[in-house]
């Protein structure tokens, strides 16, 4: 479609950018904090742990300040639950209350709006002893630490997400990460957690909505449009097999109350159907979500499956994602798109015709929670980073969302990854996505100095003219 003129950003765009605890904090082990599952990870022994990450518990009021100066209108952030009830559930740890708390007053002095992530991949490690999200009792504990945040924290942040990308930890659980010595679940178990995670999520929405009247609350999920690898039928079936199964499958609940029709077949064929107790069907029939959070990186190609084991392959530049699956589809090359050097589709287009789809399947407001580019960027000796690739990747996806507002997309924000360096999930601190650099190596945390990077310059500019000329 092509315009005679575009819309511009709204008037009160939340022009952001985003993190997460276990990322970005640090203090790991302390102020009472318990480990969670990430803590206990094996890491491969060439990259770094999350002990330090980028010493934002210690450093936020410097960062803060740092992203004031960028000119953000919203922080986007997790809280870690192990810090705020260290045992999962019961007593409150104050100290995590009053580090959260003055991460929003930080944030509110300058006018940024907090965006919260309740849950972020870092389930206390002690429920997950007793069962993790294969237990229901974890349903409870959820609800319970989510009647926490809200009685702390409902009054003074608007916007909230509750589980950050459940379709990766459900379908590609070993790119999170394995306990030392674990083994991963099995898709039967994986799919039993996930009707936990959905019930966890509803009746929180649900309790939010009672509590937070005035908030805004939604799912945060990793989400693709999928292209067929040709216009041969059987490539477009696979196609839309994958884009269910991976995405729709995971906003249909949130937003319906219940799995998408194909998905609910394929579980039940594949004996990996969840058990649902008397119940449940109204609690996720009860709960609606105000807006959907988005994650876009990169849009996927897809082939009809072969029906052997030739359909699953190892994703290009990264061994612990495994795409394709026998008898459902297997991934395809793509000629039109860039790659990252970490092999990560770069997709802008992908990204309005994703917005396009979300929109028109869910119509709720779009807030992107996560949009960005992984590199091993520069620091110069005179202390700038020259990360050009960033600004373009960046604009040429804020252009693209631009045509999408003009689509008629309903568009609340966008916060990219990320405001500043963070670990990566898997891949350590080489691999950078901040608009701060901060100095530290893999293994050497050398001063943890704050860099602004040039996209940090670019991106201040870009918010100053709300995106004008994008
Ligand atoms: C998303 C996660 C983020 C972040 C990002 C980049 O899936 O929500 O936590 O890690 O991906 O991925 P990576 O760190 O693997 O490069």
């Amino acid at each position: 479609m092509i315009y005679k003129e575009l819309k511009p950003f709204p008037e009160h765009f939340l022009w952001g950018a985003s993190t997460s605890a276990y990322q970005v904090e640090g203090a790991a082990a302390e102020d009472g904090k318990s480990p969670s599952i990430i803590d206990m990870y094996e890491h491969p022994s060439d990259v770094a742990d999350f002990s330090v990450a980028s010493d934002h518990y210690h450093r936020y009021k410097e960062d803060i300040a740092l992203f004031a100066q960028m000119g953000l209108k919203a922080y986007r952030f997790s809280v870690a639950w192990t810090r705020i009830l260290p045992r999962g559930t019961g007593a409150v740890n104050e100290k995590g209350i009053s580090f959260y708390r003055d991460v929003i007053a930080e944030c509110r002095k300058y006018g940024i709006e907090p965006v919260v992530t309740m849950y972020h991949f870092d389930l206390p490690w002690c429920l997950e002893e007793r069962g993790g999200w294969g237990n229901r009792e974890t349903i409870d504990a959820f609800v319970n630490y989510a009647r926490v945040l809200f009685e702390n924290f409902g009054g003074d942040v608007r916007y909230w997400l509750t589980i950050n990308e459940q379709n990766t930890m459900i379908l590609h659980p070993g790119a999170i990460g394995l306990p030392k010595g674990g083994k991963l679940p099995s898709r039967k178990e994986l799919y039993q957690q996930n009707h936990h995670m959905m019930l966890a999520q509803a009746r929180t929405m649900k309790l939010f909505h009672e509590m937070v009247p005035q908030g805004m609350i939604g799912p945060a999920l990793n989400l693709t449009a999928m292209y067929a690898a040709s216009c041969r039928p059987e490539d477009a079936i696979a196609a839309h097999n994958w884009e269910v199964l991976r995405c729709w499958n995971f906003a249909d609940v949130p937003v319906y109350g219940w799995y998408h029709p194909l998905a609910w077949e394929y579980m039940n064929d594949r004996d990996i159907a969840p058990e649902v107790q008397e119940g449940d069907r109204e609690i996720l029939k009860d709960a609606k979500p105000d807006f959907i959070a988005m994650n876009y990186y990169s849009t996927a190609t897809i082939a009809a499956s072969r029906g052997d084991a030739s359909d699953v392959a190892a994703r290009a530049g990264d061994q612990q994602i495994m795409l394709g699956e026998q008898g459902v589809y297997r991934p395809a090359e793509n000629e039109y798109v860039g790659k990252t050097q970490y092999g990560w589709v770069v997709d802008p287009v992908g990204f309005r015709y994703t917005l396009r789809k979300t929109y028109e399947r869910y119509h709720l407001p779009i807030l992107i929670t996560e949009n960005g580019i992984g590199a091993p960027d520069i620091l110069e000796p005179d202390g700038s980073v020259h990360d050009g690739y960033r600004i373009e990747f960046i604009r040429e996806h804020l252009h693209q969302m631009r045509l999408a507002i003009t689509d008629g997309v309903e568009m609340l924000g966008y916060c990219p990854w990320a405001a500043i360096d963070v670990v990566s999930t898997h891949q350590g601190y080489r691999k950078r996505y901040g608009f701060i650099y901060v100095d530290r190596d893999e293994f050497d945390l050398k001063g943890l100095e704050r860099h602004p990077k040039d996209s940090f310059y670019w991106y201040q500019n870009v918010i100053k003219e709300n995106g004008e000329s994008l």
